[in-house]
């Protein structure tokens, strides 16, 4: 029983759905330190949702909204913490959840497909029934993507990534959101748009700003999209990490 008055419950119930998801066969051993990395820059912005990076959560749902395929490509980690979050979204906008795994096993790909059939997300891609294609220049469990997913997608979500895939499907022309606490990760330095906040918040923030612009005209969005700028974004980040040791 995890004590509700502890300073730190929070973090323990994140903990605990990380352990839970190990446990039944979901994260990748390795997922655990990847959550323990992401505490400690969750540590050094504040854990809290920056004015930075609420701006870049409006980008990022402009994105989805002017988008002709998005695709949302999940992971063991995001599974663990966000499952709900990515049925809705996938819900909300009526785009594919594709499975992509860095230590793939035919065991977690169906712990984890188990997970959203049961969160009933209508096009469930990546599975071991899914016809596949690999990414070009990249090698790797991650390379081989669906057809009718990531492969036709013009705008990829690939939250909590390793560094290898970003750079790989920009030079395809697509575009990249991703969700890093780490401003100075490969993928957050290579994609498209970078929010540097904790999948925990980020993904209901993401689903809030989309239906703030839902009925928006596509022109508006496009204009704050064209204003948006990774780097500026990715250098605000770090400057509120600099901040808090002032
Ligand atoms: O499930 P698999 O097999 O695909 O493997 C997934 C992991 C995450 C193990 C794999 O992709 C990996 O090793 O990733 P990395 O290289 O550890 O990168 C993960 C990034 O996510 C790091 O930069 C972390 O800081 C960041 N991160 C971790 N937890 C969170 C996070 N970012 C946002 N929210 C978090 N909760």
């Amino acid at each position: 029983m995890l004590n509700k008055d502890h300073p730190r419950y929070q973090s323990l119930v994140y903990r605990d759905k990380i352990v839970k998801a190990h446990k039944q066969g979901i994260l990748a051993d390795s997922g655990m330190i990847a959550h323990g990395r992401g505490e400690t820059f969750d540590y050094l912005i504040g854990e809290k949702t920056t004015p930075n990076s609420q701006n870049t959560i409006d980008i990022a749902a402009c994105y989805f909204l002017t988008s002709k395929n998005p695709v949302l490509s999940v992971n063991g980690n995001t599974t663990a913490l966000v499952s709900k979050e990515v049925a809705e979204l996938s819900k909300l906008l009526d785009i594919p959840v594709e499975i992509n795994l860095y230590y793939r096993t035919p065991e977690r790909i169906r712990n984890i497909e188990k997970v959203y059939n049961n969160l009933g997300v209508k096009e469930l891609l990546g599975t071991d029934d899914d016809d596949f294609i690999d990414t070009p220049n990249l090698n790797g469990p991650r390379s081989p993507v669906s057809i009718e997913g990531i492969r036709k997608a013009d705008l990829v979500f690939i939250p909590l990534e390793d560094g290898d895939r970003a750079e790989k499907l920009s030079a395809l022309n697509k575009n990249i959101i991703n969700i890093d606490l780490n401003p100075l990760s490969r993928t957050a330095q290579t994609s498209t748009v970078t929010i540097v906040d904790n999948i925990v918040r980020a993904m209901p923030a993401i689903i809030t700003s989309i239906n703030k612009y839902i009925d928006y005209d596509k022109k508006n969005l496009q204009e704050k999209i064209d204003n948006f700028d990774n780097k500026i974004n990715l250098n605000n980040a770090i400057q509120d990490i600099i901040k808090r040791f002032e």
